[in-house]
């Protein structure tokens, strides 16, 4: 198969996409050029002083790495610079970050995890940048409300990630399939590897940190004792695969079939609906899961559909293959 780029394949199999217009190929020129400069610094994580604390806390109360801090940089430095955005949002800023007046506005709307996962690097597990793109909803030239940020992930016009593991991969969809391209680093370009990546229907693996067993409600506990039961519709118990990075394991899920779970818990009465941002995490990956033919919910509703109230909002995460992500549903519905 012919190297094909993102940009290329973008322009080529997308031309009647609304999404394939110059200003849109900027942005995700940037956020390519974002993630590149952060998988070579991910990747050489162990040898220079970007390991371990900064010893700050971010918004959300968690000690902040050095390579967020870093990666959180970078995409803002290169973002704010490339004339196509009104407005960003990251996982570690408190509030909306303002484009500066010495540089151009835009339309879109940049919501972005710069590195979901990083507690784990110094064990060099995988790790990645999730992002989604909203337009505006304000006519251009007014300044941009937080009604313009708070949108349902079905108003996302892109979602997608990178993921800095064995290569380094961008995943992404504009509502029309979703794409797959590996990073050669020889070349230095993100070249098409997974064309129309379909998730199974149903799945194999189930995703899931157990030692919170005690601080679930009784239809979590049935859902995962379905998926680790041989009593199932699968016949056999599901393999559990949990690396504490839900990039990493969101994307094996989305290749293999399976489905991620980070239900809410009572260990936190701070955080009643679990830990996983909506607008920054479970959003653009319920998009592009939908995109692949998957489901993603709360355990009532549809991901897509939740109207955000907040920023930094929290969610319960169910997401994967169709099949599973409807039998969770059916447990919470006997359940309610
Ligand atoms: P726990 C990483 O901090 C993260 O946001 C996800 O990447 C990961 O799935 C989850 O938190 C791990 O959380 O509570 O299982 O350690």
């Amino acid at each position: 198969m012919p190297s094909i780029t993102v940009i290329e394949h973008l322009l080529l199999h997308q031309k009647e996409s609304p999404m394939a217009t110059g200003r849109f190929t900027r942005l995700l020129n940037e956020l390519i050029l974002a993630a590149k400069i952060i998988s070579r610094e991910v990747n050489k994580a162990g040898l220079v002083d970007v390991l371990g604390f900064t010893g700050e806390i971010n918004v959300q109360g968690e000690e902040v790495f050095k390579l967020d801090e870093f990666a959180n940089r970078v995409l803002i430095h290169r973002l704010e610079r490339a004339g196509v955005l009104c407005a960003m949002a990251s996982e570690e800023n408190a509030d909306l970050i303002e484009i500066p007046s010495a540089f151009p506005a835009g339309e879109y709307i940049l919501i972005f995890d710069p590195l979901d996962g990083s507690s784990n690097t110094e064990s060099n597990v995988s790790i990645g940048t999730i992002f989604s793109i909203y337009r505006r909803k304000s006519p251009a030239g007014k300044s941009v409300t937080m009604d313009d940020v708070l949108q349902k992930g079905s108003d996302q016009v892109a979602a997608g990630y990178f993921v800095y593991g064995s290569s380094t991969m961008m995943v992404y969809t504009t509502g029309q399939g979703v794409h797959g391209f590996t990073l050669d680093p020889s070349v230095g370009e993100f070249l098409l590897s997974h064309p129309q990546i379909k998730i199974p229907e149903r799945g194999k693996i189930y995703s899931i940190n157990e030692s919170y067993w005690n601080y679930w409600d009784a239809p979590t506990r049935q859902v995962v004792s379905y998926f680790k039961s041989p009593d199932n519709e699968r016949g056999q118990p599901y393999n559990l695969r949990y690396i504490g990075s839900l990039v990493a394991g969101f994307h094996r899920n989305l290749l293999a079939g399976g489905i991620f779970m980070y239900p809410a818990d009572n260990r936190d009465p701070k955080k009643p609906r679990g830990k996983l941002r909506l607008m920054c995490k479970a959003a653009p990956l319920a998009m592009i899961v939908e995109a692949a033919g998957g489901m993603a919910t709360d355990g009532k509703m549809r991901i897509l559909d939740i109207e955000p109230q907040e920023l930094h909002q929290r969610v319960p995460l169910f997401i994967g293959s169709k099949k599973d992500i409807q039998k969770v549903m059916a447990f919470y519905q006997k359940g309610s």
